[in-house]
């Protein structure tokens, strides 16, 4: 390290001070859309080796840096230019605060001398980010810009995490300041776990359970509980059910994972652990859970939203701490569970068993689930699998197995249609050495499929494998059950999305026949060129749902 005397007299120009504080956090790839408003922070990034992805719409830049956070559980940046480039990444804002997934948002602003003069794009980010974003925040001056910035990124990390948004004026990123003297990497979490009383209490209510269960979701990855989670469910034998982020949590393989028989686990449970999620919409809103069943609560933080239900004891803390904590609390000796396993360990079997006319299916245009049959056949153990679109990716999120941390990405309770492309280039990206498959709905592709020619021009080697049914099938299905007809929900049939992508320099497959699926898919992996394979699925196939949306 270098003297403070000698740090004072060193100047940067905002654009390098940005780039600086990035490099410190750890950060080695921006995505980003270009626009003159960042030529200085692109400059900055240059000189500090910082690796520059440019996309096609902002959207996409955002989408990856919160798809780059949910891969490396590192914090994902983007460069948005002013105005347009700004809105156009809030989804991904909405989508990260959704998720809890911490992210650096940069933004480009006019200048500050002639502010409210009219500049191009002028137009004041803060109090329309400000309620998607941890932080929202203007650099005031250049010599401000390196705290800013570390405050954006301990303001993205704090649980919950989200989004932090820092935005810099045109002049202030041209002109020089010095740098003051910061902290290397200064955002470390809280490692304390959740109070005593809490904890002896969850444990209390545990050691009585003879039909417990874990459900768990993405707050527990980013806490990197897994390790916590498992050792507490194997030492106390306790089934364990995963959803958002948390799949892969425990694999897929191991003895207490199930995922069939969640429905009826969780309305006979006696004790649910319910670790780092939410009761929203994807548990019924507490429904989910039978009427009798004690709910132990174990976050990161208090809740946003007050439970929708009575919850019998809530431990709130760093989760992977809390559930090291309730273990020893509760004690080494396994709960009086076996019965309870036995029972979900058969019907979890009659299910799967009941699945297998559906993987077998001849039919063409082809079952989902049959292209799920044949993908599982050709997926390495540890592929990330992004999901993106309607009832195809729901297919998905029943077939697809787990079997380590950070390898499933769907769009979360946000839901919003798009970040595929994004998640996908950045996981191969963060992780060159594995496959990324990007599992994309024909009505998906439309917000984002021009992301094939980012993938080609970065020689990014993602594998897209599409549900083409010619139909917005998650939205036409439900509206023919309600109203007997549908609108505004059909696509073009058998469109060649296979020929968009090679005209954009990847690989394209059109399957059409359940046998022609497997070679197609083998040929894609080994491209050595992104690839998309086209597989046209039958559209009266609808996703059997439950849940309530509302
Ligand atoms: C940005 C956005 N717009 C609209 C929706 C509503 N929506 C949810 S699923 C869906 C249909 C998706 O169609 P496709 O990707 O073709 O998948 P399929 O259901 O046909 O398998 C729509 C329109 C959404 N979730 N996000
Ligand atoms: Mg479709």
């Amino acid at each position: 390290m270098s003297t403070q005397s000698a740090q004072e007299t060193q100047t940067f120009h905002g654009g390098r001070l940005v780039a600086r504080r990035l490099k410190a956090h750890g950060v080695s790839t921006l995505f980003t859309l270009s626009g003159g408003h960042l030529f200085s922070i692109y400059d900055g990034c240059r000189e500090e080796g910082i690796e520059i992805v440019d996309v096609r719409h902002e959207a996409t830049a955002a989408f990856a840096a919160e798809g780059w956070t949910k891969v490396t559980r590192e914090v994902g940046v983007c460069a948005l230019t002013a105005g347009p480039g700004v809105t156009n990444g809030m989804s991904a804002m909405a989508s990260a605060q959704a998720n809890h997934s911490p992210m650096v948002v940069l933004g480009g602003r006019a200048p500050a001398l002639r502010w409210g003069q009219g500049s191009l794009q002028e137009i004041d980010h803060v109090p329309f980010v400000r309620p998607l974003a941890k932080l929202a925040a203007t650099a005031e001056s250049t010599a401000e810009i390196p705290g800013l910035v570390d405050d954006a990124f301990a303001a993205a990390s704090a649980a919950p995490g989200g989004a932090a948004f820092v935005d810099f004026p045109l002049d202030y990123v041209f002109m020089e300041a010095a740098e003051p003297e910061l902290e290397a990497s200064p955002t470390t979490a809280s490692a304390r776990g959740a109070p005593a009383e809490a904890v002896d209490l969850a444990a209390g209510l545990l050691r009585g359970a003879e039909r417990p269960v874990v459900m768990a979701g993405t707050d527990l990855y980013w806490g990197r509980g897994e390790e916590a989670l498992a050792e507490l469910a194997h030492t106390l034998r306790i089934p364990v059910f995963l959803n958002g982020l948390a799949r892969g949590c425990v694999a897929a393989d191991d003895e207490l994972f199930f995922s069939r028989t969640r429905s009826r686990a969780l309305k006979e449970a006696d004790v649910a652990l319910v670790v780092g999620v939410p009761m929203d919409f994807r548990l019924g809103f507490g429904g989910a859970f039978g009427e009798d069943t004690e709910i132990v609560v174990v976050d990161a933080a208090e809740p946003e939203r007050e439970h929708p239900r009575g919850v019998a004891a809530e431990c709130y803390g760093a989760i992977a701490q809390t559930l090291a904590d309730v273990r020893a609390a509760a004690g080494a000796q396994a709960l009086a569970s076996e019965d309870w396993l036995a029972q979900l360990r058969e019907s979890e079997s009659e299910r799967r068993a009941a699945e297998r006319e559906e993987l077998e299916d001849e039919r063409a245009p082809l079952h989902p689930m049959r292209v799920y049959a044949e993908l599982g056949k050709v997926l390495d153990r540890n592929a990330i699998v992004v999901g993106d679109g309607g009832d195809f990716v729901s297919y998905a999120g029943r077939m697809i197995d787990s079997y380590e941390p950070g390898c499933w990405l769907d769009p979360g309770p946000f839901g919003c249609l798009g970040t595929g492309p994004g998640y996908a280039l950045a996981a191969k990206l963060a992780r060159p050495e594995r496959q990324v498959v990007l599992l994309v709905g024909d009505g998906a592709f439309g917000f984002s499929g021009m992301e094939f020619d980012t993938l080609a021009r970065h020689g990014v080697n993602v594998v897209g494998v599409m549900g083409n049914n010619g139909i917005w099938g998650l939205e036409k299905h439900p509206m023919e059950l309600l109203y007997g007809y549908s609108v505004a929900a059909d696509l073009r049939p058998g469109t060649r999305y296979d020929e968009v992508v090679a005209a954009l320099g990847c690989h394209g497959e059109l399957v059409e026949r359940p046998a022609e699926l497997r070679p197609a898919l083998e040929r894609a992996l080994a491209a050595g060129v992104p690839a998309l394979v086209n597989v046209l699925t039958d559209p009266t196939v609808a996703y059997p749902r439950k849940s309530n949306l509302a």
